[in-house]
């Protein structure tokens, strides 16, 4: 699924009878828009059902991931961009949304895919995001792992 270009979505998964709930942060949107772009594909490629939730920031996604497991989703895939700033404040945003999602996952015994972008700079989510020029597309990776955990799980 890495690579130079645009990337192949997982062909080989059967998602058909999964719901699936991506739970996006808004903030710097041209990488967002990646990765929501390859998680759609891997999942329209498993025929999952599958439906976007918008928040605001990064810090959000565990209780909307919470809010989709108590809705009925089988499986979570989360996405959202961090930056390093000046301040200590991307630490604190980085540890609650990867503890955040972590619990929600153990307590509902069930998956999140986890595409949390965690970065010194832009430059290196544009290389992930899985837009033309990126390297990689932790967008497709985090829902190709969601929907296979959820089919062992
Ligand atoms: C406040 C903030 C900052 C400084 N940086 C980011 C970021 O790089 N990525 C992100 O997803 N969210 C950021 N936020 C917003 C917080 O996640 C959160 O939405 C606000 O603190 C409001 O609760």
């Amino acid at each position: 699924m890495s690579g130079k270009g645009a990337p192949t979505p997982a062909t080989d998964i059967d998602g058909r009878g999964l719901r699936v709930v991506v739970v996006a942060a808004s903030w710097h949107e041209v990488i967002m828009d990646g990765l929501v772009a390859g998680s759609a594909r891997v999942l329209d490629a498993a025929g999952a059902d599958w439906s976007l939730v918008r928040v605001p920031g990064s810090f959000e996604l565990a209780v909307a991931a919470q809010a989709a497991f108590a809705g009925g989703a089988d499986a979570v895939v989360a996405l959202g961009v961090i930056i390093r700033g000046g301040t200590p404040h991307f630490e604190y945003v980085s540890a609650a949304a990867t503890d955040g999602l972590t619990r929600v996952s153990l307590d509902a015994g069930k998956p999140v895919g986890f595409g949390l972008l965690t970065l010194d700079n832009e430059q290196q989510g544009l290389n992930r995001a899985g837009l033309p020029d990126s390297d990689e597309d932790k967008g497709a990776e985090a829902a190709d792992a969601a929907l296979r955990t959820a089919l062992v799980v």
